[in-house]
């Protein structure tokens, strides 16, 4: 079973998502807030890589029509119109609308992410979703790499855990003995902790980090498991 798990952007080899499917995973927060952008009727989410970039892709957009959103190290940027909470991506701020969203980590291993056949974005929230979507790469031949966003090139906590649902989402008990070690790792790191997810995520450092900023409440809503019908899809530089 050719699922194979990175750990951080900062371990993967230049090739190696050639040919393969990529679910891109930053469970705190920008999955999260790119799913709920979606589920709640944004037309698109761009993807940038720096607050310049962001700034310029959103300045070409209606501004009726458009949101800046974004976020460096948890805070949200001067200027912009939105953080990166899911709190502030419901349906009264982003139906209908294109949002431009620049994230510390995220959106950074979705530009990484482009070197894959195929690319979608996933979290504990839609998990069914991406773990479908890399079953039926399976069915088609074509593996699987779930890269995980981390923390400035350090692994997390948080995505390593959603990798590994998604793992044994996708495999199982007895096809696991034959999966790469870092699938392994997540996979078994899982086992060891979905009877209580929210307080796995409460444990992480970016977790500390976030409830020192006043976000603690988006841990809950980050720990949420397939409550969003979404799969969020990466073409041409835009996720719909
Ligand atoms: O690093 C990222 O891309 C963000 O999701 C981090 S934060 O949760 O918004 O701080």
């Amino acid at each position: 079973m050719d699922i194979d798990v990175v750990l951080s952007p900062a371990v993967l080899a230049p090739e190696a998502l050639k040919g393969r499917r990529v679910v891109m995973v930053d469970v705190l927060r920008a999955s999260t807030t790119i799913a709920t952008a979606l589920a709640s009727g944004a037309r698109a989410v761009i993807p940038a890589t720096d607050t310049g970039e962001a700034g310029r892709l959103a300045a070409n957009l209606d501004p009726d029509f458009s949101l800046l959103g974004g976020e460096r190290d948890g805070k949200p940027v001067a200027g912009f119109g939105a953080g990166n909470s899911p709190a502030e991506y419901g349906p009264e701020a982003v139906q209908g609308k294109t949002v431009v969203l620049t994230t510390t980590n995220g959106t950074r291993a979705l530009a990484k992410a482009k070197a894959g056949i195929e690319v979608a974005v996933g979290g504990f929230v839609n998990a069914a979703r991406a773990a479908r979507f890399l079953a039926e790469g399976l069915e088609r031949g074509e593996p699987g790499t779930i890269l995980c966003a981390g923390w400035h090139g350090r692994v997390s906590l948080e995505d390593t855990l959603c990798a590994g649902l998604l793992v044994s989402r996708v495999v199982t008990a007895a096809q696991a003995s034959g999966l790469t070690d870092s699938s392994k790792m997540a996979y078994a790191l899982y086992q060891g902790s979905r009877d209580d997810i929210e307080r796995a995520l409460r444990s992480t450092e970016h977790a500390r980090r976030l409830i020192a900023l006043d976000f603690g409440d988006d841990i809950t809503r980050c720990a949420q498991i397939d409550t969003l019908d979404v799969l969020p899809v990466q073409h041409d530089g835009r996720i719909t």
